[in-house]
């Protein structure tokens, strides 16, 4: 299998979280990429390629242009007018309540409003290089996604940061941009093709949700931890199912703390079912290995053998498969998990 990686990720480095009261060491760091590169680089089986460069209007095309705009220019301007800081993280945040009754807010001018404006939470700062990594990730899942056009049967995007918490208008979940909706906005878009988005990290996908919550050209599937329970907490229950004409293409699976491998593969096959009947002609999975039983940061139990059996599952779809990496926590463990989670879809 072809798998499309760039060094450029290692210039999206934060140090630091803001998490439960506390500044931290972040769960989302280079060295997930990096292990995850060792691993499937030292097995025969797969191919690293370089991704090519795929430009701004794919990003465009999908996010509110003025949040690639506030990007390019954010860490600089907080070091110009607020000062020296290596990470940059909001300190409020746009709620529109606040202007209750009166008219809508606009960007404010200020830095530190802006990133209350674009941000929605504290644990994605902003480093030197997370633009130019951010857009690495972007290339990277366009290059798998081409890949497929071209006839491979299925293709891997090691991106890095992941994408699938960004909104239309916002960042946050460790993503900025929302790699795996570009990709299939593209996909249906320019070439008609019927997309269905497999989304199986542990947390609900609420950005690709958002995107194309009133379409019916992009199906959004998810399994993940209960909202009730898990991040992002206010969206990703089982009654979300779509609006106006894509009323139905939006499926949500909350699952129980503790999940194991039979419950786990069990739902992801009745997802698939449904993906069949939408009549899906491409798959774009946003893969999540942190549903992993030792993840330390969530509360599932599946397995390495139960990653296997997942790809399987979504092999039988026997439809052209783009895989793009979210999220997965146990750095240990995140190679093979990604390796045995691609040999089950077939390498
Ligand atoms: C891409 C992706 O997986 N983003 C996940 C973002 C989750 N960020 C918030 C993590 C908060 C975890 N706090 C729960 C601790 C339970 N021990
Ligand atoms: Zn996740």
């Amino acid at each position: 299998m072809k798998v499309v990686y760039t060094p450029a990720h290692l210039l999206h480095d934060p140090h630091s979280e803001i998490e439960k009261g506390t500044v931290h060491s972040p769960f989302e760091h280079i060295g997930r990429g990096e292990v995850i590169r060792e691993v499937l680089s030292a097995d025969s089986r797969f191919e690293m390629l370089s991704p090519s460069e795929w430009g701004i209007d794919v990003i465009n095309a999908v996010h509110n242009p003025g949040l690639h705009r506030f990007f390019t220019t954010a860490w600089q301007e907080y070091q110009d007018i607020i000062g020296p800081s290596r990470e940059v993280t909001p300190e409020v945040f746009y709620r529109p309540s606040l202007r209750h009754k009166m008219a809508d807010g606009v960007e404010p001018a200020s830095i530190t409003g802006r990133l209350g404006w674009w941000c929605f939470e504290t644990t994605t700062p902003l480093t030197e290089g997370t633009y130019v990594a951010a857009r690495g990730a972007v290339d990277t899942a366009m290059t798998a996604m081409q890949l497929v056009l071209d006839g491979e049967r299925a293709a891997y995007g090691l991106c890095r940061p992941p994408g699938h918490h960004a909104t239309t208008d916002l960042y946050g979940g460790y993503c900025f941009f929302n790699n795996a909706a570009i990709v299939s906005h593209h996909v249906a878009s320019t070439t008609g093709v019927k997309v269905a988005v497999l989304d199986v990290d542990y947390h609900h996908g609420n950005g690709t949700q958002e995107i194309f919550y009133d379409r019916d050209d992009v199906m959004y599937v998810s399994l993940h931890g209960d909202p009730t329970r898990a991040y992002p907490y206010t969206v990703g229950y089982a009654d979300e199912t779509g609006s106006g004409r894509g009323l139905g293409s939006t499926v949500n699976v909350p699952l129980a703390a503790r999940t194991d491998d039979d419950v786990y593969v069990n739902a992801l096959a009745d997802a698939v079912a449904k993906i069949q009947a939408f009549g899906a002609q491409m798959v774009v999975v946003s893969l999540g290995l942190d549903t992993f039983i030792t993840d330390p940061i969530c509360d599932m139990s599946l397995t390495t053998e139960g990653f296997r059996r997942s790809g399987e599952v979504v092999a039988a779809l026997g439809l052209p498969t783009v895989v793009l990496q979210e999220g997965g926590y146990d750095v240990d463990k995140l190679g093979i998990n990604v390796q045995s989670w691609l040999v089950g879809l077939g390498v």
